[in-house]
């Protein structure tokens, strides 16, 4: 099977509200590799370019506002079918229709404070990565455990 990674960042309201630890630890038990952690201020450049597909849209401007307003902390993570399967234990985007049990459905109440980022497909999340490694100095570790 296709090992994929997908980008997962915690969102500054998510570092702000002390849920790094809780939102790692549901990656972790679920068995996902993490190959790269970083605490990084986005700069507004970065943000655009990640939100570049939702550009047109009125919630926009304040979204990057907003992800810019703190510290965020970006991971890598590793694993057969993690894109989708993060995107589940993540929840719907608007975390009042997210299911109880995932990180949305269980921290969040708002769509602009959602905690969470999940890349989309496995496309996106190497594109994703590969950005942030340029530009935060990311570097991704591998095989520091086995299977
Ligand atoms: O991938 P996901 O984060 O679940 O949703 P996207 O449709 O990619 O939107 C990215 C981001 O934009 C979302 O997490 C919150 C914000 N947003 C918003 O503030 N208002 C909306 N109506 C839709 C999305
Ligand atoms: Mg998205």
């Amino acid at each position: 099977e296709q090992v994929d990674e997908t980008y997962i960042m915690v969102k500054p309201d998510g570092v702000q509200r002390g849920l790094v630890g809780e939102i790692i630890s549901r990656f972790e038990k679920k068995g996902f590799k993490l190959t790269g952690l970083k605490l990084f201020q986005c700069p507004q450049d970065l943000a655009e370019e990640h939100y570049k597909d939702l550009k047109g849209k009125s919630f926009f401007p304040k979204l990057i506002e907003y992800i810019v307003s703190g510290p965020v902390v970006c991971m890598a993570w590793e694993g057969v079918g993690v894109v989708a399967a993060a995107r589940k234990l993540i929840g719907a985007t608007n975390p009042l229709q997210a299911e109880p049990g995932t990180i949305r459905g269980d921290l969040a109440v708002q769509t602009g404070r959602n905690v969470v980022h999940g890349s989309d497909s496995p496309e996106n999340g190497k594109r994703e990565i590969g950005r942030l490694a340029l530009l935060a100095s990311f570097t991704l570790c591998d095989g520091y455990f086995s299977s």
